[in-house]
């Protein structure tokens, strides 16, 4: 089954804790302390293969990584757990679930996207020495890994895409000029998937890619039949290939899929393009040099071709190659950088004497302490100082002896003298 939209649940593991542990050595009563650090959290990556062809090989939708190892004694640290990758058809768009902001667009074979990052493993108690604290009975939790929801949607990446109306022979010019096996019926809808090849000339030493849409009908823009689905694929292809069964109407249907495409994005009509006039061997010699006219009075060039006699097929590879060559690379949009979140301090005063206090980057050191956290009271006070949270809570008025609430902490503001 082909998919080409798909929500997964990534979640990346968490960071091992750092370990709170001391020396034990004869004849030594109370040794150092040696709680080693946790390891980091696996993170979550997406990368482009050609491989894989489709989102349907993505059999889960909740994905998970490896937790870090917790930190142990004897300064041993925790094993940082496993990052897990997740293999994507080339062309994935990876958008946030939630925000709808584009992530990353991987188009190049390889490119990757930490969709989720690892959590930190947290410091063992060493790290928290200093020369008044000699064994700290406190350490650092670690960090929980990130959890996204993502929306991945899948753009074929085809040199040429196929355009044309049910039926008019668009999959049996992709059997005729690629290694592809397309499914092939005389009824209308056969292709239900896109699907692509590979052309090739003089050997392998020139080639371009070739996709085949499910047939577009009028409406499609406005999503009848399968059109809308898949007529975004064709947005990323270079040059525009418009199949026509020459045998019902090649003109009036030329017309209608135009302004199909016109509906749904006006540029497509600019992007270099061609008309293959297919299954000329319907047609008596006089009926083809009258549609061809009549074609070609619109303004692209028209070749015409028998995709199951072979006809005509050697000028039409030879017209898109010059088309492909000359053609520039669609613009896409550009993935929004991702934005951390910012740091700040934002003190606000609740009631007479009572201020409430906004430090994300504090939060974040207090949220991870685990142990003895009466005794952790001084680092925090370290922590006060290095983000200068004491100048701000007296830049907004706090005075020796108001109460500060700080997450679920509550405390009494005694300036440092
Ligand atoms: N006589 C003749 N029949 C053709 C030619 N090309 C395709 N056909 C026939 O037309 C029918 C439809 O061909 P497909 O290639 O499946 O058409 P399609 O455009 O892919 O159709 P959908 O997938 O339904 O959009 C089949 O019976 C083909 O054998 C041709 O050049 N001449
Ligand atoms: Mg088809």
């Amino acid at each position: 089954m082909f998919r080409d939209t798909l929500e997964i649940t990534v979640t990346a593991g968490r960071g091992g804790d750092g370990c709170i542990s001391f020396r034990r050595e004869r004849y030594i009563a109370k040794g150092g302390p040696d709680g080693g650090d946790g390891g980091g959290g696996g993170s979550i990556i997406l990368r482009a293969l050609d491989q894989v062809d489709s989102l349907s090989t993505l059999s889960k939708r909740v994905y998970k990584a490896e937790n870090g190892e917790h930190g142990m004694g004897k300064g041993m640290y925790g094993r940082a757990g496993k990052d897990l990758t997740i293999e994507v058809p080339r062309g994935t768009r990876v958008f946030d679930a939630e925000t709808a902001e584009l992530l990353a667009d991987l188009v190049e074979e390889g490119q990757t996207l930490v969709a989720a990052k690892g959590g930190e493993g947290g410091r063992g108690n060493p790290h928290f020495v200093t020369p008044t604290r000699q064994g700290p009975r406190f350490a650092e939790a670690g960090e929980a890994g990130q959890k996204r929801r993502l929306r991945l949607e899948l753009m074929l990446l085809a040199d040429v895409g196929l355009v044309g109306y049910p039926n008019a022979g668009k999959s049996s010019l992709l059997a005729a000029l690629t290694a592809a096996q397309p499914k092939i019926a005389n009824y209308p809808f056969t292709t239900l998937a896109p699907q692509l090849g590979v052309v090739e000339r003089g050997g392998s030493a020139q080639r371009f890619t070739l996709a085949d849409i499910p047939g577009i009908i009028e409406g499609a823009a406005q999503g009848k039949g399968l059109g809308l689905e898949f007529l975004r694929h064709i947005a990323r292809t270079r040059v525009l290939l418009y199949v026509l069964d020459g045998s019902s109407q090649p003109k009036a249907t030329l017309e209608l899929l135009r302004a199909e495409l016109r509906s749904y994005d006006p540029e497509l009509l600019g992007r270099p393009s061609l008309v293959a006039l297919n299954k000329i061997d319907l047609l008596l010699p006089d009926e083809l040099a009258e549609r061809t006219a009549e074609l070609a009075r619109l303004g692209l060039p028209v070749l015409p071709t028998s995709a199951v006699e072979g006809q005509g097929l050697s000028d039409l590879v030879d017209a898109l190659f010059a088309l492909v060559t000359a053609a520039p690379k669609p613009k896409l949009e550009a993935p929004t950088p991702p934005s951390p979140q910012p740091d700040y301090i934002k003190v606000t005063e609740v009631e007479e004497g009572v201020y409430t206090l906004e430090a994300p980057q504090l939060q974040r050191h207090l949220d991870r302490l685990k142990g003895d956290v009466f005794e952790a009271n001084g680092y925090l006070q370290d922590l006060f100082k290095r983000y200068r949270i004491e100048a701000a809570l007296k830049r907004n008025g706090v005075r020796a002896g108001d109460t500060v609430r700080f997450g679920q902490q509550e405390f009494e503001y005694i300036p440092e003298v």
